[in-house]
């Protein structure tokens, strides 16, 4: 099934939110004038759910596998990644977002102060949009260092493989690299930290 099939008239509207929450995590760099220091945002991924991990979701969930369950009873069939260098960046790119006039932050989970079991780390929003056809659609926003993205996207291989050999030792040895990563991206912000205050000392 495409997504024309699946998602309808909708997927007009839907193709919208996602170049527009493109568009203006794409406009950080620029309105916040931070370029001389590196770039805050090192790149962003997006997608339209595919109908048939849609559907799976929403089979998981016991709701109607349709276009209108999809669009109202989960939140992420419009789904934009933004992947930074460092950990403070992520909550600063979050703030900006929250202050945007064009959405409406209206949930957030907070996966670096409280890592899923598996170690997965991640800042997510869900935000409503109202689309130019006067619908109001809401999209998820991942916010991630490169480092838990590099993770994450190894980690979620394993949710389409139906049998995995060695399945407890890949999913302890996923929990050690996750646990290690938090420890570099916490090194990381704070090497960071220190080059940027010998800058100011030097100013
Ligand atoms: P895919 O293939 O990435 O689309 P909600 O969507 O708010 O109704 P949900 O799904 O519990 O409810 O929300 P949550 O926790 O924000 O997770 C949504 C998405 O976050 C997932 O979408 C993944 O993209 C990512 N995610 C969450 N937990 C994990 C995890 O443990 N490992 C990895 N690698 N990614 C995770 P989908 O639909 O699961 O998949």
């Amino acid at each position: 099934m495409t997504e024309e099939e699946f998602y309808g008239p909708a997927l007009t509207g839907m193709k919208w939110a996602e170049q527009t929450i493109l568009n203006i995590a794409g406009a950080y760099e620029w309105e916040r004038g931070q370029a001389e220091n590196g770039r805050t945002i090192l790149y962003q991924t997006s997608r339209i759910k595919t109908p048939e991990s849609m559907r799976n979701k929403l089979k998981s969930r016991k709701l109607e596998t349709d276009a209108h369950s999809a669009l109202t009873q989960v939140h992420d069939a419009v789904g934009v990644r933004i992947v930074c260098a460092f950990s403070d960046d992520v909550y600063k790119v979050a703030d900006w977002l929250k202050t945007r006039p064009e959405f409406r932050v209206v949930m957030t989970k907070d996966y670096f102060a409280h890592p899923k079991p598996n170690g997965y780390r991640s800042y997510h929003m869900i935000v409503l949009l109202p689309t130019p056809q006067g619908e109001e659609l809401s999209a998820e926003i991942q916010i991630r260092t490169i480092a838990t993205d590099f993770w994450a996207t190894l980690e979620h291989q394993l949710k389409y493989k139906r049998q995995v050999a060695h399945e407890e030792l890949i999913r302890s040895e996923l929990k050690r690299c996750a646990d290690e990563i938090a420890s570099v991206d916490l090194s990381m912000q704070t090497i960071r930290d220190m080059i940027q205050g010998e800058d100011k000392n030097q100013e």
